[in-house]
Order: C-alpha cells, then structure tokens, then sequence
C-alpha cells in the first residue's frame, strides 16, 4: 500500500478487503522505502517520463509492504481486486475504483505475474524468498 493509503487511513479498509477475500497475510511492514529499492521494484519502468515522479512519490512517507498468500495466482486474484492503473478507468467495486482518483497516487501495487511476485518479495522480504 503506498504512501497515499496510509496517509489516508486506508491501510485498515485495504487489508480487511484482501483478508476477506481469504488471502492470508504472510508479512507486513510499516517502510518508508528509500529512492535505490523503489528503482530496482520500479525498474521496468526507468527511463519512462513518469519515473522520476513515480520513484519520488512512493519514497515520500511511509508504505505499508505486504506479502499475502491464497490458494492459487493470488496475484492475479489481487490485481483483479486492485482495478485499473488509472483509477479514472478502474471499475467500481475494485480498490481504485471505490477509493481513488489520482494516476499517481492509486492507493496500492500489486505484482503483475507470479515471477513479478517473485522478485518483489525477494527485494522486500528476502528472509522469505
Ligand atoms: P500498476 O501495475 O497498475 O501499478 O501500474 P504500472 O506498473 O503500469 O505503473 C506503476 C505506477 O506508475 C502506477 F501505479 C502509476 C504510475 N504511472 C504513471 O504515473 N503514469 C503512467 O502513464 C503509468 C504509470
């Protein structure tokens, strides 16, 4: 969960969405995430005009980083329930279609593949890669 979402006190509401949904959280941190692990997470998009203010907001303040485990393609059921990148295109019912409204500031990442998944929780938790 980005800086926007802890900022805005919708840590809790997020969370009880994926929990509810019967992911199991299997690791959360309070981490305000410095410029050289946000470019290594960001790193396909270095280069892109986007970047610097990308890197520059989700070093701001504190995220909340989290790993959460489901059945199967929990990243796939994750991204179905985060909504569109823009939340301006995000459908309702999703966490950026119910609570956001800024490109930038869109509450929450989640990894796009299992091998996405796999390099983020390596780079955020390494204890559990
Ligand atoms: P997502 O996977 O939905 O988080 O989106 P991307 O990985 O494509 O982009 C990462 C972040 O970069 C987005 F959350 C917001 C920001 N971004 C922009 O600010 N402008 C763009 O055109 C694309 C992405």
């Amino acid at each position: 969960m980005k800086p926007d979402a802890v900022e805005r006190g919708l840590v809790g509401e997020v969370l009880a969405r994926l929990e509810d949904r019967q992911l199991r959280l299997v690791a959360a941190e309070l981490r305000t995430i410095d410029v050289a692990t946000a470019t290594r997470h960001y790193a396909e998009h270095e280069g892109k005009p986007f970047f610097d203010r990308l890197v520059a907001f989700i070093t701001s303040a504190p995220a909340l980083v989290v790993v959460v485990e489901g059945p199967e393609d929990t990243w796939r059921v994750v991204r179905t329930m985060i909504g569109a990148t823009n939340p301006a295109d995000a459908a309702p019912g999703t966490i950026r279609g119910d609570l956001a409204l800024d490109m930038a500031a869109n509450l929450i990442h989640g990894s796009d593949s299992s091998e996405a998944a796999q390099r983020e929780i390596a780079i955020f938790f390494p204890d559990l890669a």
